[in-house]
């Protein structure tokens, strides 16, 4: 699968994805990530990528006729990507939409760094995507978090255990408590059932802790979580009216 990031600052994307287990995926083929630079299809001496605003107004607006020449480009060169702009007022990204994306032959995103963009911009895009509700200094890292999420869905990327916990994610619930040596650290023990061996026993205060946990925490998960009797037994005892 393959990413490419227009952006103004491809020197900011392009060190994260060396070091990390997704570099490995990279040299290993699975997957190709590019930052492309926006000026190399800007026009003129200066080069330009932004103006005034239309109808005044503080700050600059970026420009369509660059974002429209490179995705021109972009288009031809990964036919079948899908072209993501990265604004605030996108459809909040979440694993549904990392498992939905990871199932394209590319992705190319559209990062902007302005006060804001051309409104036309909007026409060339396939979908507009935002990371969650908080201000931002601009798309570089909602497009970097949507690659890391999506390229570890993909066969080979993690090995198995990609797809495989976002299976268990599925199930809605938050994680269970884990804890490894020592047995006991400043005088906080380790839960005695997971000292006992009784795998039975293991697996249901496991599940118990999710349930606990999820609805203190995360509450409105429950609605879409999937959950049996015993389930929906241990959550009324716990006190949740249903
Ligand atoms: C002065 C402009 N702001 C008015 C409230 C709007 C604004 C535009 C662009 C605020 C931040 C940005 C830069 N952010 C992104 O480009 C961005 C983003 C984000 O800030 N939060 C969550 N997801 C995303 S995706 C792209």
């Amino acid at each position: 699968m393959t990413f490419d990031i227009l952006t103004l600052f491809p020197d900011l994307c392009r060190s994260y994805f060396e070091g990390s287990i997704l570099g490995k995926a990279v040299d290993r083929g699975l997957i190709e990530v590019r930052a492309r630079f926006l000026r190399d299809w800007a026009e003129g001496r200066h080069l330009v990528t932004d103006d005034a605003p239309y109808g005044g107004g503080d700050g600059m607006v970026m420009k369509v006729e660059p974002v429209a020449r490179a995705l021109d480009d972009l288009r031809a060169e990964r036919p079948g990507a899908r072209v993501l702009l990265m604004t605030p007022q996108g459809r909040r990204f979440d694993q549904a939409m990392a498992r939905r994306l990871a199932r394209e032959p590319g992705l190319v995103f559209v990062c902007g760094r302005y006060e804001g963009i051309d409104e036309r911009i909007r026409s060339l895009v396939d979908e507009e995507v935002s990371i969650g509700d908080v201000v931002l200094t601009g798309g570089e890292l909602p497009a970097m978090l949507i690659i890391d999420a999506v390229a570890r869905l993909l066969p080979g990327v993690l090995g198995s255990a990609g797809s495989l916990d976002d299976e268990s994610f599925a199930d809605g619930l938050l994680e269970y408590p884990q804890y490894t040596r020592p047995a006991e650290f400043r005088g906080m023990k380790v839960p005695e059932v997971l000292l006992s061996g009784d795998h039975g026993a293991i697996a249901r205060w496991r599940r118990r802790q999710q349930l606990r946990r999820t609805l203190e925490r995360r509450p409105e998960l429950l609605d879409a979580a999937e959950l049996d009797e015993d389930d929906r037994a241990w959550l009324t005892g716990l006190g949740r009216k249903d």
